[in-house]
């Protein structure tokens, strides 16, 4: 295969992406970079007892951050600058970011979860950052303001994540398909190794956190037994694959298909819609796992249509390979 890089990548389709103007060209290399350098972080973690822990001043006499404040001041600092956003929205701020005054605005709006399941990294475990792009919906001379970013995850005009792992991948759409690419240490840059991406009709696996069964209503319960039934009517018993982190559960059942489950459950009085933030967990993942030929819902309704009503909403999630998350559905609607 020849070694094409995600930014060639995308020119090359410039004529069928509307995505792939100068503008967006320039979000997604800000992104990309920011990736690399978050990448190198997150390689370094478990050397934070040798060169010093979080919240230390380390040997240069820096403050010593946590790896998810690090990964949201990079992206945060990156992106303000890059001249194409209105607005951004991280899952570790509570309220929107705005553009300084003494940057260049453009109409793209980034919400992102800088790292995902970053309770793992102590145990080396892939972690990822998640990012969903719109476009502003009122005039630019204002600035922007939350009606701008509280958008139906349908109106996303890009999606993906990057996911640190045995290898570091970025696996993204613009509305034209799925494609993952590979980052490739000796050359930095990431390079096309999964052209686009389908997941199967039905999978092999189920992931859900199995320890909070006793806090799930019956139908999920019954849901869920449905995957480890061996007179199913699928005829098959499901692996179990649980990893905890969101973005790693998702990427292996993208690629063998499957279904991720986070149900809402009465565990947690800060959970009754589930853990999972709508705007920047569910809805960048859902229009990947669409394009990718798979669906997302909050067990009924697809997670796309739903209006969000503010920024850190939750939403619960079965996402993964089509017909696993309709039979999700029968047997939620069934009781
Ligand atoms: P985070 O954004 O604070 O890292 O939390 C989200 C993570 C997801 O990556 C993962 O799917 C989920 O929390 C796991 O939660 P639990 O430990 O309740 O199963
Ligand atoms: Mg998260």
């Amino acid at each position: 295969m020849p070694q094409i890089t995600v930014i060639e990548h995308l020119l090359f389709h410039q004529k069928e992406s509307p995505m792939a103007t100068g503008r967006f060209t320039r979000l997604l290399s800000e992104m990309i970079l920011s990736g690399k350098i978050i990448n190198q972080e997150v390689n370094k973690a478990g050397l934070v007892e040798i060169l010093g822990l979080t919240g230390e001043t380390n040997i240069q006499g820096e403050k010593v951050r946590k790896l998810d404040e690090f990964a949201n001041q990079v992206l945060v600092h990156r992106l303000q600058r890059a001249g194409v956003l209105c607005a951004l929205a991280s899952e570790e701020n509570a309220d929107l970011i705005h553009i300084p005054a003494d940057c260049p605005q453009g109409d793209y709006i980034l919400i992102f979860d800088p790292l995902d399941g970053s309770s793992n990294i102590d145990a080396n475990v892939s972690i990822g950052t998640i990012f969903s792009i719109f476009r502003r919906t009122s005039a630019c001379e204002e600035p922007a303001t939350m009606a701008d970013v509280l958008q139906k995850g349908a109106q996303q005009v890009a999606a993906g994540y990057i996911i640190y792992g045995s290898s570091t991948m970025l696996v993204y759409t613009t509305g034209k398909g799925v494609h993952g690419f590979t980052l490739d240490p000796s050359v930095g840059e990431f390079l096309l190794s999964h052209p686009d991406i389908q997941i199967p009709e039905r999978g092999k696996i189920y992931s859900a956190n199995e320890g909070y069964r006793h806090y799930w209503d019956q139908p999920t319960r019954k849901a869920i037994d449905y995957f480890k039934d061996p007179d199913n009517d699928s005829k098959r018993v499901y692996r179990s694959r649980y990893i905890g982190s969101l973005v790693a559960d998702f990427h292996r059942n993208l690629l063998y298909g499957g279904v991720f489950l986070y149900p809402a459950d009465t565990k947690d009085s800060n959970h009754p819609h589930g853990k999972l933030r709508l705007m920047c967990e569910a809805n960048p993942l859902a229009m990947v796992v669409e394009q990718a030929g798979g669906m997302a819902t909050d067990g009924i309704n697809r997670i796309l249509d739903i209006q969000p009503t503010e920024l850190h909403q939750r939403v619960p999630l079965v996402i993964g390979s089509k017909l696993d998350v309709l039979k999700v559905r029968e047997l939620l609607q069934a009781g």
